[in-house]
C-alpha cells in the first residue's frame, strides 16, 4: 500500500547549512535523502527554504566516510582503533597532560556548527571532569567585538525585528545569501515592495540585497567607521535625537554627544566614498521611522575598525530611540545563551597572549600563536568538536603546525577534515540526520522559538553521537559508576515530576556528579525518552532554566505549572514537536526587563570607543600599497557556499571553482578575461583562481567565496583540493586591536594574470 512505502514517507527535519535552520520535510531511499521540501508547519521558516536545502544529501552522503576511530602515528599515517581502546587512550592522553603541566592547559574549541548545538552541552561534562577552563569557537573570529560592545551597552544580545521594521539596515551583511533571520528573501522582497517601508544597504558591492534596497550606500571597503560617525554627527547636528526618551532610558548621553561634535562630515563623506547628501538622506529617513532594525555582519566585523563600527551602529539606533519599540531592536530570550555577557566589562585575559577573553572565548586568531610560543602557560592539548579550524581560521598552516606542536589532540567530526587529519585521535560522529539535534540561534522577540529534530536515519555501525562519546569518556575517567545512577533512573521511570524532585536532591548530595550534569541526565532520564531521543536529555535542564528565567513568558507561551513542573511541560513540548515550539512570549514593553545592565538602562558611552572616535580623523581609511593595491574580501557568502559543511564539490550547481570576482575596470587594466587564471598574492600567501568579471564589484575590490578549497576524493583514493582555501591567504596578526577578530574582508592583495 502507498502509505506503507517508506520511500513515500515525508520525515520532518531541518536544514543544517546556515543558522536559520529552516524546517524541512524529506523523503528517504535507504540512507539517501532523495527529495526535500520546506516544512510549511515549521514554527520559524513556515515552508521557506533557499536553493541550498535541496542539496543536503551531499552533507549526509559523501565519499570516504570513516566509521572507526583513527589514531595518527608520528609519520602522519593513520591506523584504525576500536572504540574501547580509543576512549581509553583519549581519557589517558588528557589526564597525562594535566599531570605533566597542571590543570588548565587543555583548550576546547568548537562544540557546534550551523545546525548542531546539543554536543556542546555534553562536552561540559568532559570539560568539568578534566578541569578544562580554556575554550573558544568560531564566534570568537566574528562576533566577539560585537559582544564586547553589547556587554557594555546592554549586558545582553540584541536583535532586530526585520519582519516588522519600518526601516531595515544591513551593514556589511547580505541576507539574500547569508540569511540570519527567518524567511529572509521573502522579508526582503516584502520590504522592497512596500512604499511605506525602506531598506538601507551599506556594502561596497551592489549585492542581491542592495538591488532591493531603497538606499544603497556603496561605502569604500574598510571605511564604515567614517560613514557611521558622519551619520551620528548629522543626527546630532540636525537635532534628530529622541531627547526625552534618551534622558529617561540611557546613561552617558552627554559625553557621547560631545565626542561626535567635531566630526568633519564632508571629509568623512569623501573618505568613505559616499556623497554627503546621500548620507544626510539616510540619516533623515532613519530618524523619521517609527522603527529601525539593524543587522551588522562580517562585512564590518572582519574589516578595519571592526569593534568601533559595532559600537557606532548601536549609537545610531539608540540616539533615535529605537530600543524596545515595536519592529525595532530588542534583547531577546534564550533557551541557552551563545554568549556569556556577565563576563563583559571585567574580561579576564589570555595568560599567554594577554588578549581579552571575551564572553569566555579565547581569541581564535591567537590560539596557534599561543601554542607555538615558548610561554610556560601555553595550551598543551586540544579537544576540537564540530569545527574545522585548520581550514577556517586565519593562516591555515600556522594552525596545522600548532596541532602538531601540542602533546595531544582529539577531533570529533563526521568527516576526516583538514583539522581531523592532524589530530592524535579522530573520533567519527553521527551526522545531524542520524541523531536528535537542535540549535540555540533563534533570536526573535517578542516571541522566540526552538526546534528539536528527531533523527531520521540510524547511524552506521562504528560511529557514535557526541552524547555517547562524552558519556564514554566520563565513564572511562572513573568518575561515575552504574550504582550512582540507579535511584535517578528509577525516578525517571515514574515520571518527570518525580524525576525533577529527585534530581534537585541528587545534585545537592552529589556535587561532583552534578558537575557532570548532562551525562547524568543522559544516563538516567535519557533512558526513558522515546527511541532516538536519548540525546535530548540535556534539554531537560535547558527547559528548567528557561522556565526559571522567564516564568511569566513561558506560561504566556502556553505551558502550565509552576517551578519544575513548568519546566517539565516546556521540555515535553520541546521534544515532541518536530515543527518547533514558541518557548517564550513577551509583551513588547518587557524588552526593558531583558536588559542586563546594573540599572536596566542603556549605557550609551563606552570610553575606549569614544577615544577612538576622537582619533578617527587622524587614522587611515586605506590600507593598500603599491605592492598590494587591491582589497581582497576573503570569504564571500554565495549561492553555493556553506562554510565547510559540504565536502563534495559536486553539491554546487554553479560556481564550482569559486571564482575571484573583480570589476570590469580592473579586469581591463590587467588584461583579465572571464575564465582567466589569476594569481592572488597577499602578505600571507599566494593562490591561483579563475576570474569572473562582475558588474557588482567596486574598482579595487576583489572577492573570493568562503568554504572552498576543501580536500575531497570523488572516487576514493588520494584527495584533491577544489577551489581556493581562503585562509592560505590570510594572516593572524591582521585583526581588531580589542577583540582580535581577523580582517578577512580587507586583505591587501596583488593580482597577476597566469593564463589570460
Ligand atoms: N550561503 C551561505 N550562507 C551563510 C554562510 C555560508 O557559508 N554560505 N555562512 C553563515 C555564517 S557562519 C555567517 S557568519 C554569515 C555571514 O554572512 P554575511 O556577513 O552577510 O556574509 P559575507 O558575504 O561574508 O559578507 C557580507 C557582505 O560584506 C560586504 N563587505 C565586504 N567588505 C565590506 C566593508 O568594508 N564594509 C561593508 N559595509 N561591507 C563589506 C561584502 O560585499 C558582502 O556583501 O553567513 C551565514 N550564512
Ligand atoms: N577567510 C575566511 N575565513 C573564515 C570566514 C570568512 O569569511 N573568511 N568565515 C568564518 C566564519 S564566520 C565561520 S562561522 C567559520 C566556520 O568555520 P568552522 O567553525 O570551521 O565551521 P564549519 O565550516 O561550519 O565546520 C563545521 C564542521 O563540523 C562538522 N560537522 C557537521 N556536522 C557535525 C556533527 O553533527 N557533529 C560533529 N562533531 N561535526 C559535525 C563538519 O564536517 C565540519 O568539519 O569560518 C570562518 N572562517
Ligand atoms: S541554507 Fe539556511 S536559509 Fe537556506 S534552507 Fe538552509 S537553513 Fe534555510
Ligand atoms: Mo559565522
Amino acid at each position: 500500500m502507498k502509505e506503507n512505502n517508506p520511500k513515500e514517507t515525508w520525515h520532518k527535519t531541518a536544514c543544517v547549512l546556515c543558522s536559520s535552520n529552516c524546517g524541512l520535510e524529506v523523503r528517504l531511499d535507504g540512507t539517501e535523502i532523495t527529495r526535500v521540501r520546506g516544512n510549511k508547519t515549521h514554527i520559524g521558516s513556515k515552508g521557506y527554504t533557499c536553493e541550498k536545502a535541496l542539496r543536503v544529501n551531499f552533507y549526509q552522503n559523501f565519499q570516504g566516510r570513516i566509521t572507526t576511530p583513527l589514531k595518527r602515528l608520528p609519520d602522519g599515517s593513520h591506523i584504525e582503533v576500536d572504540w574501547d581502546t580509543a576512549i581509553a587512550e583519549v581519557a589517558e592522553g588528557f589526564k597525562k597532560v594535566n599531570e605533566k603541566y597542571g590543570d588548565g592547559k587543555i583548550l576546547y574549541y568548537g562544540g557546534g556548527g550551523q545546525g548542531n548545538h546539543l554536543g556542546v552541552g555534553y562536552s561540559t561534562a568532559t570539560r568539568n571532569a578534566l578541569s578544562i577552563t580554556r575554550r573558544s569557537n568560531a564566534l570568537a573570529q566574528e562576533k566577539t567585538g560585537e559582544a564586547w560592545v553589547e556587554g557594555r551597552m546592554f549586558g545582553a544580545h540584541t536583535h532586530g525585528n526585520f519582519h516588522e521594521a519600518e526601516v531595515a539596515v544591513f551593514l556589511g551583511k547580505n541576507p539574500w545569501h547569508s540569511h540570519g533571520f527567518d524567511e529572509a528573501r521573502r522579508v526582503l522582497k516584502e520590504i522592497s515592495a512596500d512604499p511605506k517601508r525602506s531598506m538601507v544597504v551599506i556594502d561596497p558591492r551592489r549585492t542581491e540585497t542592495a538591488d532591493l534596497a531603497d538606499f544603497w550606500l556603496p561605502v569604500k571597503p574598510g571605511s564604515d567607521a567614517f560613514l557611521l560617525a558622519a551619520i551620528i554627527s548629522i543626527i546630532i547636528g540636525e537635532n534628530l535625537t529622541a531627547k526625552s526618551w534618551l534622558s529617561e532610558n540611557t546613561v552617558g548621553l552627554d559625553e557621547t554627544v560631545k565626542a561626535f561634535s567635531g566630526i568633519p562630515i564632508d571629509d568623512f563623506a569623501s573618505r568613505c566614498g559616499v556623497p554627503e547628501e546621500q548620507i544626510r538622506n539616510v540619516a533623515r529617513r532613519l530618524a523619521a521611522a517609527e522603527s529601525v532594525a539593524f543587522y551588522e555582519d562580517l562585512g564590518i566585523e572582519m574589516a578595519p575598525h571592526s569593534t568601533l563600527v559595532s559600537y557606532l551602529q548601536r549609537v545610531i539606533w539608540v540616539l533615535l530611540g529605537n530600543y524596545g519599540n515595536h519592529g525595532g531592536m530588542s534583547v531577546h530570550s534564550y533557551a541557552a545563551p551563545l554568549f556569556n555577557y556577565k563576563a563583559s566589562g571585567s574580561e579576564p585575559t589570555d595568560p599567554v597572549t594577554g588578549s581579552l577573553v571575551i564572553s569566555d572565548f579565547f581569541a581564535c586568531n591567537e590560539i596557534a600563536d599561543g601554542i607555538l610560543s615558548d610561554h610556560p602557560e601555553r595550551s598543551r592539548a586540544l579537544l576540537i568538536e564540530s569545527t574545522n579550524p585548520v581550514h577556517s581560521l586565519a593562516e591555515s598552516e600556522k594552525f596545522r603546525q600548532a596541532m602538531r606542536a601540542v602533546d595531544f589532540s582529539v577531533v570529533v567530526d563526521v568527516a576526516l577534515t583538514e583539522t581531523a587529519r592532524e589530530a592524535t585521535y579522530f573520533l567519527p560522529a553521527a551526522t545531524q540526520y542520524e541523531k536528535v539535534e537542535t540549535t540555540f540561534f533563534s533570536a526573535s522577540f517578542p516571541e522566540n522559538w526552538i526546534c528539536v529534530r528527531p533523527p531520521i536515519l540510524t547511524p552506521p555501525e562504528g560511529v557514535l553521537t557526541e552524547p555517547e562519546i562524552h558519556t564514554r569518556i566520563i565513564r572511562e575517567l572513573g568518575l561515575t559508576t552504574e550504582e550512582d545512577f540507579l535511584p535517578l533512573r528509577e525516578l525517571a521511570k515514574k515520571g518527570l515530576d518525580e524525576f525533577s524532585e529527585g534530581f534537585m536532591e541528587f545534585s545537592i548530595n552529589n556535587p561532583e556528579l552534578a558537575a557532570l550534569g548532562a551525562v547524568t541526565l543522559f544516563e538516567t532520564l535519557g533512558e526513558t525518552l522515546p527511541e532516538g531521543m536519548k540525546g535530548a536529555a540535556v534539554l531537560w535542564f535547558t527547559a528548567q532554566q528557561t522556565a526559571l528565567r522567564y516564568p511569566t513568558q513561558v506560561k504566556a507561551a502556553g505551558y502550565e505549572g509552576d517551578g519544575p513542573s513548568l519546566g517539565n511541560s516546556l521540555f515535553e513540548a520541546m521534544i515532541s514537536n518536530p515543527d518547533g515550539v514558541i518557548f517564550t512570549r513577551h509583551q513588547q514593553d518587557q524588552a526593558w526587563d531583558l536588559l542586563e545592565t546594573v540599572d536596566s538602562k542603556i549605557h550609551l558611552a563606552i570610553p575606549e570607543m569614544l577615544e577612538e572616535v576622537k582619533g578617527l580623523a587622524d587614522s587611515p581609511s586605506e590600507y593598500t600599497s603599491d605592492e598590494f593595491p587591491f582589497v581582497l574580501a576573503a570569504g564571500e557568502r554565495r549561492s553555493f557556499t556553506a562554510n565547510t559543511i559540504m565536502r563534495n564539490p559536486e553539491w554546487r550547481k554553479r560556481d564550482k571553482e569559486g571564482t575571484l570576482r573583480l570589476s570590469l575596470g580592473d579586469a581591463e587594466k590587467l588584461g583579465i578575461d572571464n575564465g582567466s587564471r589569476v594569481r592572488i598574492t597577499t602578505q600571507g600567501g599566494s593562490a591561483v583562481a579563475v576570474a569572473e568579471i562582475n558588474e557588482t564589484m567596486m574598482q579595487g575590490h576583489i572577492s573570493l567565496p568562503n568554504g572552498h578549497g576543501l580536500s575531497y576524493s570523488p572516487a576514493g583514493g588520494e584527495p584533491e583540493i577544489f577551489g581556493v582555501p581562503t585562509n592560505e591567504l590570510t594572516s593572524t596578526n591582521w585583526c581588531d586591536p580589542i577583540a582580535k577578530t581577523p580582517w578577512h574582508k580587507h586583505v591587501p592583495a596583488q593580482l597577476e594574470v597566469v593564463e589570460p
